[in-house]
């Protein structure tokens, strides 16, 4: 019958939805929302160990990452690649696509634009969260965007020439005073003509931004491409007030299938965090069949 037709689509895009663990490998950024911290071939031997179908990683720079290495161990593991952050180029180098500093900008880019290519290689995505920057005081708001939009438009094209999407992350008001929700999110890209870019849809910044997690999330399916699966404290999913089941649900409903990364803090330490968002993406996303 057809409600056992429609469970059973549901089922298979559930199974095709793969779950990453986050490893961050920025001096700069000790302590962040990351499993694994410091030593790829640790934090992958645990990832896998653990359950997880991938990695993300989050690098200094193209130039820092040891690619040789990185394959060898997701082929040693059995993991892919998820993504690779650029975070680092606006939290250690200062560096971002909305500055009204020519100089600045044009780092910023070249900074991305070798992560992008470096990710592409694996066939992974580069992400740009806090590397979209803020508006800086005195600017327009206009002219931020326009910045912004170049960046984003060079950026897009390079990652389409992988086979892949730029992944552009909303992220909450505390950490940029522009683009803090998927509606926002979606908006930018449409006016853009929208171009190779899809929408992270980072859990812990929607708890604080968006009016209804689940309605955001349905509204920005068109553009939803990877998901940042943590709970409101920035714990690992369980250990806060979202309710997974909700989201979970959800996400089968609008027939996501990318990656849920476990963007989230080490507590009450890696090994357990891992465990704990492993038991919940089983628990909650990928049901069981009937
Ligand atoms: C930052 O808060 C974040 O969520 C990261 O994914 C971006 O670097
Ligand atoms: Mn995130």
């Amino acid at each position: 019958n057809d409600a056992a037709k429609r469970r059973s689509g549901e089922v298979q895009r559930a199974m095709s939805m793969k779950q990453a663990a986050s490893i961050c490998l920025v001096p700069q950024i000790h302590g962040g929302p990351f499993l694994y911290e410091g030593d790829p071939a640790a934090g992958c031997r645990r990832a896998a160990e653990a359950g997880f179908d991938a990695v993300e990683l989050h690098v200094s720079s193209a130039e820092e990452l040891d690619a040789p290495l990185l394959r060898r161990l997701l082929s040693e593991h059995k993991l892919s690649l998820s993504g690779l952050g650029t975070g680092a180029g606006f939290l250690a180098h200062r560096l971002h696509l909305a500055s009204p500093d020519t100089s600045i900008r044009r780092r910023a880019l070249d900074y991305a634009g070798a992560i992008v290519d470096r990710a592409g290689e694996f066939g992974a995505f580069a992400i740009i969260g806090s590397l979209k920057g803020s508006i800086e005081p005195g600017v327009e708001r206009a002219s931020a965007l326009g910045w912004l939009h170049e960046g984003l438009h060079a950026l897009a094209e390079r990652a389409g020439q992988h086979g892949v999407p730029l992944i552009l992350e909303p992220l909450n008001r505390y950490e940029s005073n522009y683009i803090n929700r998927l509606d926002e999110g979606v908006e930018l890209i449409e006016s853009m003509g929208s171009p190779n870019i899809r929408l992270l849809a980072d859990l812990f910044h929607m708890n604080i931004e968006e009016a209804c997690i689940a309605a955001a999330l349905r509204s920005a399916v068109r553009y939803l491409g990877h998901v940042h699966f943590v709970d409101s404290n920035r714990r690992p999913a369980g250990c806060g007030h979202i309710d997974f089941a909700q989201v979970g649900c959800v996400l089968r409903e609008i027939g996501y299938h990318g990656f849920l990364a476990a963007e989230a803090l080490a507590w009450p330490d890696p090994d357990r965090a891992a465990r704990q968002t492993v038991e919940t993406f089983r628990k909650h996303v990928v049901p069981k069949p009937t």
